[in-house]
C-alpha cells in the first residue's frame, strides 16, 4: 500500500535500521512493486549554463562563486536535438534539459526551449526539464509542449534550507513542484546529501516528499559533487552507507516512485553502485556529463548493466497508479 500520511518518527524508525536489514527491506519492496531488471536511463544536458543568480552553496553555476564553469547562453536548438538524437541511439529514454536559471521567465528563451520540447518529444523520449521556478500557466505551456517531467529538488529539509539557499525560500519550491502537478507533468523531486545535514535533517527531506498529496513519480538522490569555488567544496566526501540508507528509506516509504541514484557516481565504484541497485535504486543519469561535472561514459554504464543482468527501462511506461492512504 502506498501512504502519504508517514511520520517522521515512523521514517526515522526505517532510516535508524540495522543497515543489513534495511537493505533487505528495501530489496523485497522493489521486488514487490518494481521490476528490478530495469533501470531508467535519462541523459541530461546543460542547456543554458553558469552565470545563474541564486547562492544555491553547492553549485557550480552561481554566478558570486569562481568556478571553473564556462558560462554559456541558451544553446541553439538544433544542436541541442542533436545531442538528443545521440542519446536515444545510445539507449536513453528521457532526456533532461537544464537551465541554470532562477526561474523561467516569459521571454524568447522560452519561446525556444518549447521548440526544443517539441523536437525531442518528436523523437519519442521523455523529455523533462530542469529550469528553476514556474509559474502555473509556464507549467501548462511546457505540459502543452510535450513536457512529461519536471525536475525541481527540495534538495533539503526545510530547516536546514536557510543554510544552503538564502535567495529563496523552501516553500517557493513546493509551489513550484505544485504548479508542475497542477499541469499534469510527472514530478521529478529529490535532494542532495553530504551538504552538512543531520540524519534529522535528511530524514525531514524524506518526510516532506513522502507525505506531498501524490509522491513524486521521480525522486533523486544526489550526493554532493565537491566543486572547487563553491563554498561546500571542502565537504567531507559522502559515505556511501549513508548514500544506500537514503535510497533505502525513500524506496520503502515511497514504493511505486523511480528513485534515482544522480550525482556522484564518478566517484563511486561499480559495487557500491550495486548496493546502491540492491537497496531500491533504479534510474541513472547517464552521459559523459552531469550539467557541468564528470559522470561514468554510456559504455562503462552498459559495461555495469551488463555484469549486474540490469538492462534499460523502456520509454513512457507508465508508473503504477497509486492508492493512496488518507490522512
Ligand atoms: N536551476 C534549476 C534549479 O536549481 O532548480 C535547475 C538546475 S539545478 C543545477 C538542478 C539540481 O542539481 C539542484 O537542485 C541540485 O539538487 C543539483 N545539484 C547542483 N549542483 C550539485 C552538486 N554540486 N552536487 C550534487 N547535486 C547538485
Ligand atoms: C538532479 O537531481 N541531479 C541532476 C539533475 N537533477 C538536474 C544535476 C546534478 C548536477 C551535479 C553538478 C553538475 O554537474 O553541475
Ligand atoms: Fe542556479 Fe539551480 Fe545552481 Fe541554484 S542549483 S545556483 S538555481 S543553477
Amino acid at each position: 500500500m502506498i501512504r502519504n500520511n508517514w511520520t517522521k518518527d515512523e521514517i526515522a524508525a526505517v532510516y535508524n535500521k540495522p543497515l543489513l536489514e534495511l537493505i533487505y527491506e528495501a530489496a523485497t519492496v522493489h521486488r514487490k512493486y518494481q521490476d528490478t531488471a530495469e533501470v531508467q536511463v535519462c541523459t541530461l544536458l546543460s542547456i543554458k549554463t553558469g552565470g545563474c543568480s541564486e547562492d544555491c552553496a553547492y553549485c557550480p553555476q552561481a554566478a558570486r562563486y569562481t568556478t571553473n564553469v564556462d558560462v554559456h547562453a541558451l544553446m541553439k536548438t538544433e544542436e541541442v536535438l542533436s545531442y538528443a538524437a545521440k542519446a536515444k541511439a545510445a539507449g536513453s529514454t528521457r532526456f533532461c534539459m537544464g537551465a541554470a536559471w532562477r526561474e523561467v521567465r516569459d521571454n524568447r528563451d522560452f519561446d525556444r526551449v518549447i521548440e526544443m520540447v517539441k523536437g525531442v518529444n518528436a523523437m519519442d523520449m521523455e523529455v523533462c526539464c530542469t529550469m528553476g521556478m514556474l509559474t502555473e500557466a509556464q507549467a501548462q505551456r511546457l505540459y502543452d509542449a510535450g513536457v512529461y517531467a519536471y525536475n525541481h529538488n527540495l534538495d533539503t529539509s526545510e530547516e536546514h534550507y536557510g543554510e544552503i539557499i538564502t535567495t529563496r525560500t523552501y516553500d517557493d519550491r513546493l509551489k513550484t513542484l505544485n504548479h508542475v502537478r497542477k499541469a499534469g507533468i510527472s514530478v521529478c523531486s529529490g535532494g542532495i546529501i553530504g551538504l552538512g545535514e543531520t540524519h534529522e535533517d535528511r530524514i525531514g527531506m524524506l518526510y516532506t516528499l513522502s507525505t506531498l498529496p501524490q509522491h513524486p513519480e521521480s525522486v533523486p538522490v544526489n550526493a554532493l559533487v565537491r566543486v572547487k569555488g563553491t563554498p561546500l567544496e571542502n565537504n567531507d566526501k559522502v559515505d556511501i552507507w549513508d548514500m544506500v540508507r537514503m535510497i533505502a528509506t525513500a524506496r520503502i516509504i515511497m514504493p511505486a516512485t523511480m528513485v534515482r541514484l544522480s550525482a556522484g557516481r564518478a566517484e563511486m565504484s561499480v559495487a557500491e553502485q550495486a548496493l546502491c541497485f540492491m537497496a531500491g535504486a533504479n534510474s541513472i543519469f547517464a552521459g559523459e556529463k552531469l550539467l557541468t561535472t564528470p559522470n561514468p561514459s554510456f559504455n562503462e554504464d552498459m559495461a555495469m548493466f551488463d555484469l549486474l543482468g540490469l538492462k534499460p527501462r523502456a520509454a513512457f511506461k507508465e508508473e503504477k497508479k497509486e492508492v493512496l492512504t488518507p490522512h
